[in-house]
C-alpha cells in the first residue's frame, strides 16, 4: 500500500502567497495586526534535516523551497496580535472531499511553540488584505474595504507604469519623497539582495512596488473584492504528541490532522456560511499567541487522501468475522517517511509467505 497517497500541495513558494485578510471578527484594538514577512530560504536545510531517517539520493541536497515566516507581534497586545499570508488555490475551487488529512512539516522557534497556528480553507475568504497604507501622515497596516490593485486599466497585464504597489504611486509620487533622504515614503519598494546580512535581507521582499509582478487583492480574478467568509479553520497544535508524527533532531515536526477531527477542524464565527470540502478556493495561514518575534518554517504543506474509498469495502458474509457494533475497517496508507516504524516487505525468504500478515 505504499505510494498510494494523493497529495494536494498548498504551495510553499513565496510568490504564491499574498497579504492576508483579518482572520477573526473583531476590532484592530482587540486583535491588532503584527508585522510579518514570508520568503524562501534556499541554503539552510536538507531533506535529511527535516525527515528523520531520510537516506534517499537527494537526502543531503539543500532544499530550495522552505517557506520561512517571521512574525513580530504588536507591542501593546502581543499574544492577541496576528499575522499570516493567504492565496487563491484554484479560482473556481477544488474538491478536497476525498482528502483525509492536513499534513505539514513545521519548525517553530521560541515563543512560536506557545503560539497558535491556523490554516483556513474555504470557498470564500475575504480578499480585503492588511497592507501598509498611508492614512494622513501615518502608515497603517490595515484593510480598507476597497479593491486595491496595481492593474489600473484592468487588463490583467503588467504595464511598466503599473508596478507601483497598492498605493498606485511610484516612490517619486509619494508624499515627502526625496531621492536622498526619503526615497520610499510609503515603504512599499521591493528589494532583495542575497548578499545583505540575514538581519535585513528579507525586510522588503514582500513589498509590491518594483517586484516585477502585477499585484492585486482580487486573488480569484473575478473582477471584484470578495469579502465573504465561508471556510474551515484547522488549528495546528505544535506541542500535542497526538498529532506529531515525527520530530527531527533539528526541530522539524511532521504534523498530520484528520479533517474529521471536530476539535481542531471547526467553522469559526467569522464564517457566514457552511463550508464544504467539495469546493476549496482560498487558503490562509496565520498565527497568534506569540510573545515576541519568532519564526515558523514550513515544508510540504498540503492535503492528503488515499485512493481507496472507504464505502466500497464489502463484507464476505460466509468467511468473515462479523463486524461488531463500534468497529470499523478503514484502509490507510503507510510509508517509511511518515511512519518511521514501518518497514518494507521483509527480504525474500526471511518469513514464509503464508505466515505474512497484511499491513
Ligand atoms: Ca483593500
Ligand atoms: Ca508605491
Ligand atoms: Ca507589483
Ligand atoms: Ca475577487
Amino acid at each position: 500500500m505504499e505510494g498510494s497517497e494523493s497529495t494536494f500541495p498548498l504551495g510553499q513558494s513565496r510568490s504564491a502567497w499574498s497579504f492576508p485578510s483579518m482572520p477573526r471578527r473583531g476590532s484592530d484594538l482587540l486583535f491588532p495586526v503584527g508585522e510579518f514577512r514570508w520568503y524562501n530560504v534556499t541554503d539552510r536545510w536538507t531533506l535529511a534535516d527535516i525527515v528523520p531517517g531520510e537516506t534517499g539520493d537527494d537526502a543531503n541536497r539543500k532544499l530550495s523551497s522552505i517557506l520561512q515566516f517571521v512574525f513580530t507581534p504588536a507591542p501593546g497586545n502581543p499574544t492577541a496580535s496576528w499575522g499570516g499570508f493567504q492565496r487563491c488555490i484554484e479560482r473556481y475551487g477544488t474538491d478536497f472531499s476525498k482528502k483525509t488529512h492536513l499534513t505539514l512539516y513545521v519548525r517553530p522557534t521560541g515563543s512560536a511553540f506557545e503560539g497558535n497556528l491556523y490554516i483556513d480553507l474555504g470557498d470564500r475568504i475575504s480578499e480585503d488584505s492588511y497592507w501598509l497604507e498611508r492614512v494622513g501622515d501615518q502608515l497603517v497596516r490595515r484593510a480598507n474595504g476597497e479593491l486595491d490593485t496595481e492593474d489600473v486599466n484592468s487588463d490583467g497585464i503588467l504595464a511598466t507604469t503599473e508596478d507601483t504597489g497598492y498605493d498606485n504611486l511610484h516612490s517619486f509620487e509619494e508624499p515627502g519623497y526625496s531621492s536622498g533622504s526619503n526615497p520610499d515614503p510609503n515603504e512599499d519598494d521591493y528589494s532583495f539582495n542575497s548578499s545583505d546580512p540575514l538581519s535585513t535581507r528579507y525586510d522588503a521582499i514582500n513589498n509590491l512596488e518594483g517586484n516585477g509582478r502585477l499585484d492585486t487583492e482580487d486573488l480569484n480574478r473575478n473582477g471584484v473584492l470578495d469579502q465573504n467568509n465561508t471556510f474551515f479553520r484547522i488549528e495546528v497544535p505544535l506541542n500535542d504528541p497526538d498529532y506529531i508524527v515525527s520530530e527531527s533532531p533539528t526541530g522539524w515536526l511532521l504534523i498530520q490532522i484528520p479533517l474529521n477531527d471536530s476539535t481542531l477542524v471547526t467553522v469559526p464565527e467569522v464564517s457566514t456560511g457552511q463550508p464544504t470540502w467539495e469546493k476549496i478556493t482560498y487558503a490562509r495561514v496565520w498565527v497568534d499567541g506569540f510573545t515576541q518575534e519568532d519564526t515558523l518554517e514550513f515544508y510540504d504543506m498540503g492535503l492528503i487522501g488515499n485512493r481507496w474509498e472507504p464505502n466500497r469495502i464489502s463484507v464476505f458474509e460466509d468467511i468473515s468475522v462479523p463486524v461488531q457494533p463500534g468497529e470499523s475497517f478503514t484502509v490507510s496508507v503507510v510509508n517509511n517517511r511518515q511512519n518511521p516504524d514501518y518497514m518494507n516487505d521483509p527480504l525474500q525468504g526471511s518469513i514464509p509467505a503464508q505466515t505474512r500478515t497484511a499491513i
